[in-house]
């Protein structure tokens, strides 16, 4: 299989992360859907990452999607996600607000990185940062994930781990270390690992 795209993206790195902790060989192509247009159109005409090229040339987009796609094919004691019941909710519930956090960082970092500053709207800015925010708040507030008193990690511990790296590394006056202290311990626990170690950011 290959994985499209950098790990600059959470959402890639959230699918390369679950990819090596299941057990599932890549090769990683890292293009950058802003660097690399032409030859990203060729592969992904929507320009958009992560994609996942299955060996029969399947092309998957959308990391929720491809996530389900890997966990279908794994064993049930390597799934990051149960099939079905209250846990498979709570998990999922959880990556949804991690994906909110991820969506307004990367919203704020487009509105910096990409458009003009005389054409930059401050109150778009700060609604989107106060956004990102309530949901890493919303996190810091739920239970302690099982993870960090030895339970096998889930997709929401991925997701919530990766998408705070991401936010700290694009919004680091954001995010100082401290602010969820919560989130600050799944994120160093994780990170520590080497699923998440031999996947950098940078
Ligand atoms: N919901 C999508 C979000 C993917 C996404 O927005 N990726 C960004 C990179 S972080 C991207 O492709 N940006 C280019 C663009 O939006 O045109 C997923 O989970 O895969």
């Amino acid at each position: 299989m290959k994985l499209i795209g950098l790990y600059d993206s959470p959402y890639v790195r959230r699918v390369a992360v679950s990819m090596r902790l299941q057990g599932f060989s890549f090769e990683h192509v890292p293009l950058s859907v802003f660097r690399h247009q032409e030859e990203m159109r060729k592969i992904n005409p929507l320009l958009k990452v992560p994609m996942l090229v299955l060996d029969n040339g399947e092309r998957l987009i959308e990391s929720t999607f491809i996530l389900d796609y890997l966990d279908g094919e794994s064993p049930v004691e390597k799934r990051l996600v149960p099939a079905s019941g209250s846990v498979r909710r709570a998990i999922q519930q959880q990556c949804a607000i991690a994906l909110i956090a991820a969506e307004k960082a990367v919203q704020v970092l487009y509105e910096k990185a990409l458009r003009p500053e005389e054409f930059s709207y401050g109150p778009w800015i700060a609604r989107c940062t106060a956004q990102m925010h309530d949901a890493f708040a919303m996190l810091e507030s739920q239970p302690v994930s099982n993870l960090l008193s030895g339970a096998a990690i889930t997709q929401a511990d991925i997701t919530v781990a990766v998408v705070l790296r991401f936010a700290r590394y694009v919004h680091p006056d954001q995010l100082s270390a401290g602010r969820y202290p919560r989130l600050d311990q799944l994120s160093d626990y994780c990170e520590a690992l080497p699923a998440f170690h031999d996947t950098p950011l940078e």
